[in-house]
This record gives C-alpha cells, structure tokens and sequence, in this order.
C-alpha cells in the first residue's frame, strides 16, 4: 500500500501539517495528522489537491507557436481559425494520439490531474469516415492510458458553419455528424473509455453557431444525464450574430431555451451582460475559464465580479494548449482581472480572503462539477490525485493559503512539482516518466508536419 508525507496538504477542512496518506487501488485509504513519515516512500512540502483541465482541444498542441505571425489583414480569432483548419487537415489518426499523449502529459507536468477533451476533430482526412467512427475516441483513451491523467470525454456534435444552419466550409468536414452518426460516436466513444479506471463521459454541442435549436433539444432528450459542455459568447461577432439571428444574447438565449443546471459547462461565456452573469450563476453551471487561450486569441475579459458576487462555479481550462500550465491559467484569469478593472485581489471577494486561495478552491470545485468527477479534494475515498511542491525553501514562512498565493504568483514556489495520479508517482521534479518516449514520437510528428 503506497504511502506518502507531507509537511503540509490541503485537506477540505483547512491547512493540516505533519499529513500521512495511505493509498489502496488509486483511491486515498486513510489520512493522519500531526504524525511521523514512519513508512512513507515519499515525502514532500506541500500537497493539494490535482487541478482538472476542464477544456481541451489536444490536436492544438501541435500547432503552439505556429500562429503567432502576423497575417496580411488585421488578425483575429478569425483569422486564427483558418490557420487552425489548415493544420488540422494533414493530421491522421497516430498524429492524433501522439499530439494527445504530448498534451496529457503536460497537463500532469503542469499540476492538472484530470481533462475534459472537447473533442471534435472526428473523421478522417478530408472527411472520410473511418470505420470505427471513434477512431480518434480510440486513440484519445490511449493517450489518456499511456499518460495516466484521469480523462472526462466530450464528443462534440458539430453540424453547421454558423447561426441558421449555415453551410460548413471545407475546414469544418471532418468534424460533422448528424444525430444518427453523433449516436454511433456515443457508442463508441463508451467502448473507448470503458477500460480507463475512472474515465467519464459527456455530449458537446460545439456552439450555437454549429448546432440548431432542434439539433440542441435532441440531444439534450437522448442524453439526460453526464456533463453537457457548449462553447458560449467568445468572440464579440459571436454575440452580434446571435442577437441578430435569435433577437437574444448567447448566454441570455441559452438560458431561456434550456434547462442549464449543474449538469452544464459554459465554455468562455466571455461576453455577458451583469444580468446574464447572476442568472448563469444561479443556475448552477460552471463556467469554463480559459485564460490563457482567451489572451492568446484576443477574446475579452469574463465579467468575473458580477458571477463571483452571485456564488457563481467557475474552473479553468488549457483549450488550445498553447501553454500548458494549471498556476499559469489561474494567474492569468486574476491578472486579466486586474489589467481589465485597474484593481487588486479581484477574484477573492472577502476581506483577508487570499486570492491564491480562492483561485485554488474555486477552480477545485468547478472543475470536478464541470467533469463529473470525484475528485478535488485530499480526503477519504478520494482518488489519490495530488500536486506536489517538493521543497520545503520554496515555502519558507509561508502560513497557510500564503502557499498558494506563493504556487500562483512567485515562480520560485513551482519550479519543483511531482505529481500522483491515482497513487502513482507520474511526475517527479517535473518530468513525466515517460516523458523521453512521448516526446520523441511528438518531435518527430514536427518534423514531417513542417516538411509538408
Ligand atoms: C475550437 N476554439 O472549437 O477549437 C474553437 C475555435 C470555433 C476556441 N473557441 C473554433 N477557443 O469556435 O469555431
Ligand atoms: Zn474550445
């Protein structure tokens, strides 16, 4: 039975020192207080619990980097897009798994634990039907195998180009179903899975621009139970189009035309109206931050006062995997805060509330309701997922939430993370333990994409 020690951990109840975990078949056994490291194999500073990356698009991790020069017109999320179809167009099913397995285990590298791939990128090159229809399911559970993290899997039904059922353009065909092939997607993306010890499974309607009001009823009554994740109100074109198309704005329209509840994650719901940020947090749903990709693709700044002030869920996503860092996504959601409203501490609403902490806890929460997941916290009967801060220095005369104020905002407090999944040490002093084999195959995926 694995045994750890840790000087400090973040049980649900506060800050414990001096903690053992006893882990049986992945899942946290027992837990003492103010106790010796007697049989402990390993030891480190700080534990807390795994963050979830609760918006993936793993195929973007091949491209980091690769659109970062300037285009002939003004750039844009749209323009952006274009580049994005065409470097999906050369990819087959082994880049996908080996882009996948790069992304997951950069997730564990950067303190996630757990990932929500929105998956969409279904069909073969040009829009072939592979003959298992989820093909790439397939080849993203074995990503999720080879590297341990712990995989909620989101098939997306994507149907049309834009708002009134609009034609997809070429760069769209190979993400396409209709509701009879989206059903087979479903069957297989469950066999796919099945293996996994802890996978689950939920339904993406991509956005309201790709999927109709009818397509959305339908799905919602096949599917009635599992996370129901949907890109919402990113891009200010997006907001134009939907008030023009439906007279209501993404969020507005999306609340009154379904019953959004805790089963529901908003992806970005980036542009909403004070009003449209109580209701949605009064919903129950969480809404998916992805603070980095939003930054890198110049979407705007979520209307986070007006959410937080009415108890709104909220967890972060790596979605473009452009970088892959869970401190550096929850930094930057406070840092655009800050930048957006010209004020400090932003995130934390109460007086002597840490920011660290209620970045840490936030996204804790939101992030196992958005997955589905027991998970997120260091108690028993929880799944032994736990980021480590291995050296003491780093946290030196740090008192509780201070450490995560220092893991979030002071570089030095990061540079020395190990990771247990399920138990299992699958990070040590950063690096992946099979990090050698997986980036071989990733760089060599490089280097034939670049001479195409
Ligand atoms: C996606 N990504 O599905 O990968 C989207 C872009 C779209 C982000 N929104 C494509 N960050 O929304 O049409
Ligand atoms: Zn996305």
């Amino acid at each position: 039975m694995p045994r750890f020690f840790f000087d400090h951990a973040l049980l649900p109840e506060g800050w414990a020192d001096n903690v053992r975990i006893d882990v049986t078949d992945g899942t946290i056994a027992a837990i003492a207080c103010d106790t010796t490291s007697e049989g402990a194999a390993f030891r480190g500073a700080m534990a807390l619990p795994g963050l979830a990356s609760l918006h993936s698009h793993t195929f973007q991790r091949g491209m980091a980097g690769l659109a970062e020069t300037r285009g002939p017109g003004a750039d844009s999320f749209w323009s952006w897009r274009q580049v994005m179809y065409r470097f999906l167009g050369a990819l087959d099913a082994d880049d996908v798994e080996t882009i996948a397995a790069m992304a997951f285990m950069e997730m564990l590298e950067g303190g996630f634990t757990s990932v929500g791939e929105f998956h969409y990128l279904h069909h073969a090159i040009g829009g072939a039907r592979y003959a298992d229809i989820a093909e790439h399911c397939v080849r993203v559970a074995a990503a999720a195998e080879e590297t341990g993290i712990g995989l909620t899997l989101l098939p997306v039904f994507y149907a049309h180009g834009g708002f009134g059922a609009q034609p997809p353009v070429e760069g769209q065909k190979r993400f396409l179903n209709n509701l009879d092939s989206f059903a087979r997607l479903m069957e297989g993306a469950a066999r796919a899975i099945a293996p996994l010890p802890d996978a689950m499974l939920g339904i993406a309607p991509h956005s309201l621009r790709a999927v109709t009001p009818g397509e959305l009823a339908a799905l919602l009554d096949t599917w009635r139970t599992g996370p129901v994740h949907i890109h919402i109100a990113e891009q200010v074109k997006e907001v134009e189009d939907c008030l023009a198309f439906t007279g209501q704005r993404p969020v507005e329209w999306l609340l009154a035309n379904a019953q959004v509840d805790a089963r529901w994650c908003l992806i970005h719901a980036t542009h909403m109206t004070d009003s449209e940020a109580a209701a949605l947090a009064r919903s129950g749903a969480v809404a998916g931050l992805c603070p980095i990709t939003e930054a890198n693709l110049g979407d705007g700044i979520f209307n986070a006062p007006a959410f937080l002030d009415h108890g709104g869920a909220w967890g972060v996503g790596t979605d473009s995997n452009v970088e892959i860092n869970a401190a550096g996504e929850l930094r930057m959601f406070e840092y655009s805060q800050r930048l957006g409203l010209r004020a400090r501490n932003v995130v934390s609403r109460k007086e002597g509330q840490s920011t660290g902490g209620a970045l840490y806890r936030g996204a804790l929460a939101g992030g196992a309701r958005a997955l589905a997941r027991d998970e997120g916290r260091i108690a028993v009967g929880a799944p032994a997922d736990l980021v480590v801060i291995g050296d003491e220095d780093r946290l030196a005369g740090m008192k509780g939430d201070q450490r995560l104020d220092a893991y979030l905002f002071a570089a030095a407090a990061r540079s020395a993370l190990h990771v247990i999944r399920r138990g299992k040490i699958v990070v040590a002093e950063g690096r992946h333990v099979a990090r050698e084999r997986i980036t071989a195959r990733f760089i060599q995926l490089l280097g034939r994409l670049q001479s195409l």
